[in-house]
């Protein structure tokens, strides 16, 4: 079963990693160098030992694909992974006017009086989202992240649409060793609600099968890595799906793997757990591009997790 891969990290991490200080003032235990290796022909994987919502990374995956940076596609499929980087923007700002919400993350986990109008004031800014176009446009948009550097990545006055150019080269040149895709712009670093954490990414072809390789800088193990690991197979289910090729391997290879510290009784308890049988993908044998997909297109089946457990986000 492939989800010991990502077990046996949360152990390493827990037996081996050190503590280390961090931007969001949280602090981790982390480890420099790991790489998992998932079979996709032996079940997606999407983890049994704690429920993953594979709703917010189906359209999560969706909106990268779209070439879309604003999270406003990401409201009106209810998803709000990445609410709080777009929020941040909004109270740094001169239009903002409600309350402090100076270091709200950190705040919110130690201050319930806080908190309370901290999720107000978020949900306001959702609202404001969805109803005022104008508002969506300049406080929705996280800058230049991943959906902008995979689809239209500026340089000199062009535009170069990385995932088209990938496809095409995979159907032209399946032996090319230059099939990849690059998120780190270092050009644009600055204009990112967030630098990437999901690099650089790297396919692979043989024998009628295709390979992927990502290379994450930074890994959230309880929180964000469960989701990158099924993002970045269903992008090779569906990428293998419109080149004709069978679906090979996912290698994950992390830089900075960290468990947080206020994750760790979490990443306990999951470790209690044992994997169930892996959940089957089905994608609509009508896709031929990634191009305007919809979710309904894109179905888990079989999936039957142990429940889920919460986590605080650090911001
Ligand atoms: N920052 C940090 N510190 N860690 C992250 O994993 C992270 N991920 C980002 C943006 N910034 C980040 C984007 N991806 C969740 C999962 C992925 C994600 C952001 C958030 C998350 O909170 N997952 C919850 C459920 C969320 C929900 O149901 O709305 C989980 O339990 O998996
Ligand atoms: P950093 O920019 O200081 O590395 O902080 C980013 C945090 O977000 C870090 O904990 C890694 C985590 N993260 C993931 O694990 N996966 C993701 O897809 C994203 C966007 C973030």
């Amino acid at each position: 079963n492939n989800e010991w891969q990502y077990l046996n990290l949360l152990k390493e991490v827990l037996q081996h990693g050190q503590f280390k200080a961090d931007r969001t003032h949280t602090g981790t235990y982390s480890l420099f160098g790991y790489q998992m290796q998932f079979d996709l022909q032996a079940g997606f994987p999407l983890l049994t030992t704690k429920k993953v919502p594979f709703e917010l990374i189906k359209s999560e995956l969706l909106w990268f694909l779209s070439g879309d940076t604003n999270i406003k596609y990401l409201l009106e499929h209810q998803n709000h992974i990445w609410d709080e980087w777009a929020f941040q923007r909004f109270v740094q700002s001169s239009d903002y006017r409600g309350p402090d919400m100076t270091d709200f993350g950190r705040r919110s986990l130690e201050d319930a009086h806080f908190n309370k109008i901290y999720q107000q004031q978020k949900n306001l800014f959702c609202e404001q989202i969805l109803d005022d176009p104008q508002f969506a446009h300049k406080y929705g948009d996280l800058g230049n992240v991943y959906g902008k550097q995979w689809r239209h990545w500026q340089s000199n006055g062009k535009e170069i649409d990385q995932i088209q150019n990938v496809i095409d080269q995979i159907k032209i040149n399946p032996d090319s060793r230059r099939l990849i895709v690059s998120a780190w712009n270092p050009a644009e670093i600055e204009q990112m609600a967030l630098p990437p954490c999901h690099t650089l990414f790297q396919f692979y072809v043989n024998e009628g099968t295709l390979s992927c390789q990502l290379y994450q800088r930074s890994g959230d193990l309880f929180l964000g890595v469960p989701f990158n690991i099924a993002s970045y197979a269903l992008l090779t289910h569906l990428i293998a799906q419109v080149t004709g090729l069978k679906v090979g391997k996912f290698i994950h290879t992390l830089g900075d793997a960290h468990i947080y510290q206020n994750h760790l009784s979490q990443v306990k308890l999951q470790l209690q757990r044992t994997p169930r049988s892996a959940p089957h993908l089905w994608l609509d044998p009508q896709i031929t591009a990634v191009d305007n997909l919809s979710v309904e297109q894109i179905q888990m089946k079989d999936y039957h997790p142990a429940p889920s457990i919460k986590a605080p986000v650090a911001v």
